[in-house]
């Protein structure tokens, strides 16, 4: 008995091991019965099984294929022929079956993999500008078209640049330990944005247009006050700047800002880097004056400071806070809700 009885299955016709002895009619029945094998083969690992068993070196075909030699030239001949068909269309089954389970494990891979493109599509919320930024943005609009150039510089200072080159004397009480963070004897946060335009003013000449915005740091965390704020300030330097521009360049802007005709004061004050000084207030709603800006024209000692010659050139300048405008623009009532980053209040924005 062959291994192909003994392992295959009990379907397949008993044939004698003797080759003479199997008939034609013999051999199709074996035929039509490997074929039924095949094709019930459900994984390809099945299917190798049945291709040793059917076609391997202890399959009954191959012992078959083995007694040729010892036939006669006629037997030889029709057997040959014969072992010759049955072992094709063997072989033509086996690769049929190969490729209809490799198709069929294919499809079945994409069918796990096939992408649903009707499903509605995941959160993909977009993120957006912080309402600083979307403030800063909206100042400095305003101020590129009027022809000033937008400058930055370093928020680690040193003291010449942030106090001294401003006409601010040690002896200011902005200078203290308890109002600016100090890294050593002259290194510091720079406490306003005004370095740059020392900066700016050393490096070149006038005619001189810029704004500075960006973050400053005071030692001072309140309702009202963080360690870290933003500001915008700007100068100007040209022969002939005057306080009335500075006074019609504020009003458009706050106009320009507010996106509404405005009531606008400048009330008289102080800072030690302009003479002479003034703080600008704008009428609300309710009737009560806001404070929201500075300015004044550049002290000539600032100008010199910085290699202008103050009897040639005149400047102005001006500062304002970023968390004010916003808070103003927007109706934010709590300054700590711009560094928060609670998406709640973030969301709200733009
Ligand atoms: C140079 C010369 C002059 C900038 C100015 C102000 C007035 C001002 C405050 C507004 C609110 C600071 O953020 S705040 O607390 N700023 O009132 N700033 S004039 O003057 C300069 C700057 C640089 C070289």
């Amino acid at each position: 008995m062959s291994q192909l009885a003994a392992d295959v299955s009990a379907d397949l016709p008993k044939l004698s091991e003797t080759l003479t002895e199997v008939t034609g009619a013999h051999f199709d029945e074996f035929i039509a019965a490997a074929r039924r094998l095949i094709t019930s083969a459900q994984s390809l690992q099945e299917l190798q099984q049945q291709r040793v068993s059917l076609t391997g070196k202890k399959s009954a075909l191959t012992g078959w294929s083995k007694q040729l030699g010892r036939l006669d030239a006629d037997d030889k001949k029709a057997f040959g022929a014969k072992l010759h068909e049955v072992r094709s269309s063997i072989q033509e089954a086996l690769t049929a079956q190969q490729q209809a389970l490799e198709a069929a494990a294919l499809q079945a891979k994409l069918d796990s993999e096939r992408i649903d493109i009707t499903l509605p599509p995941r959160g993909n919320e977009k993120g957006r500008l912080h309402p600083i930024t979307m403030t800063t943005q909206r100042m400095q609009q305003f101020f590129v078209q009027a022809g000033f150039n937008v400058a930055t510089g370093p928020e680690v200072e040193h003291d010449y640049y942030n106090f001294e080159a401003l006409n601010i004397p040690s002896h200011h009480p902005a200078r203290a330990m308890h109002d600016t963070f100090y890294f050593d004897a002259h290194y510091l946060l720079r406490t306003h944005t005004s370095p740059v335009q020392i900066r700016t003013m050393e490096a070149g000449k006038p005619p001189i247009r810029i704004i500075c915005p960006g973050r400053v740091y005071r030692c001072d965390s309140d309702q009202t006050h963080s360690p870290m704020f933003h500001q915008l300030e700007g100068l100007m330097v040209t022969k002939s700047s005057t306080f009335a521009e500075l006074k019609g360049l504020i009003n458009e802007f706050l106009e320009a800002f507010f996106a509404k005709s405005l009531t606008v004061r400048f009330r008289p004050s102080f800072f030690p880097f302009t003479e002479p000084s003034a703080e600008v207030d704008i009428l609300a709603d309710n009737g009560k004056w806001l404070e929201v800006m500075g300015c004044g024209m550049v002290h000539p000692q600032v100008l010199k400071n910085c290699g202008i010659d103050p009897e040639e050139f005149t400047g102005f300048a001006f500062g304002m806070g970023i968390e004010r405008f916003a808070m103003l623009y927007y109706g934010i009532d709590d300054l700590r809700l711009f560094f928060q980053n609670d998406v709640r209040f973030l969301k709200q924005f733009g």
